[in-house]
């Protein structure tokens, strides 16, 4: 569809677009427009913008990058359809192989995501050759499915729009998880141990651009000083401040 460019919402249109797309094309599910919409909708309480306790949110990722031995970052539907050429970029600053990993998971949509990426300028995704695929030990669900030179061995795991089973079981197995999720509430944004509550769209370029400018003793510091639970509770003081303001500029409109 195409966009009329003086739509007051012409980006968030243009963005839902990008994901209608990837549903005709095969490769994002059903389930992954309705995480649009509840990502939208938590969008629209924190400002479409990157707040500053996230900006730290943002910080410690490049550091946790920064000083990863294995950092990997985990595509899925979504995140390919969504902003994959940023994905790629981040790839190539840091060093961190791109891994398909799926909750609904298909060989077809597997290669499917993986020819986007390519598409997108990728030399390399894992979690597609059988040869290499090996399961998770305390995960059923089919992202136990993983790459044994990818998230199997990794440190670091950059997983953007999760559905709350696959932290923890990272967490288990002595890994640090970096999780992007709008939902500040959600499982996996309280579980994870960096957790970047912001839109993919906005955040994954923003990362990068940390990454280029930490040198390994900052990235040392900013990780001694972050404490996840400090900033989710910002951006949940954010979003009542904002509430309370909106609440007064309506009561005053009436
Ligand atoms: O491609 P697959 O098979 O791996 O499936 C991917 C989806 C996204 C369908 C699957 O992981 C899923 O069902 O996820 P959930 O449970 O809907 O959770 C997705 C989370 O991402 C929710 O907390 C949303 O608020 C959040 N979210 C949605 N869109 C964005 C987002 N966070 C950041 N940026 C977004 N654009």
């Amino acid at each position: 569809m195409k966009i009329p460019p003086d739509h007051p919402r012409a980006e968030v249109l243009k963005i839902r677009e990008r994901l209608v797309q990837g549903f005709e094309d095969g490769y994002v599910v059903p389930q992954g427009m309705i995480a649009q919409g509840r990502g939208e909708a938590f969008d629209y309480l924190i400002g479409e913008k990157t707040i500053p306790p996230v900006r730290e949110a943002i910080k410690a990722a490049a550091a946790a990058f920064k000083l990863a031995e294995h950092p990997v970052i985990s595509v899925n539907g979504n995140t390919a359809a969504l902003c994959s050429e940023d994905l790629v970029e981040l790839s190539e600053v840091t060093g961190a192989p791109l891994e398909v990993n799926l909750f609904h998971r298909t060989e077809d949509r597997v290669k499917k995501i993986a020819k986007v990426l390519k598409e997108a300028g990728a030399d390399r995704v894992l979690g597609v050759d059988p040869e290499h695929l090996v399961r998770l030990p305390n995960l059923s669900s089919p992202r136990a499915v993983v790459d044994d030179r990818g998230i199997h061995r990794a440190d670091v795991v950059l997983v953007p729009l999760e559905d709350g089973d696959r932290t923890n079981a990272l967490k288990e197995l002595g890994k640090t998880v970096v999780a992007i999720d709008l939902n500040p509430l959600s499982r996996t944004a309280r579980s994870a141990d960096i957790t970047i509550v912001d839109n993919v769209v906005r955040c994954v370029r923003k990362i990068t651009r940390e990454y280029e400018r930490m040198d390994q003793d900052r990235a040392r510091y900013v990780l001694r000083e972050y404490d996840n639970g400090r900033v989710l509770a910002r951006v949940l003081d954010h979003i009542r401040e904002r509430l309370r303001v909106l609440s007064d500029e309506a009561a005053g409109a009436t």
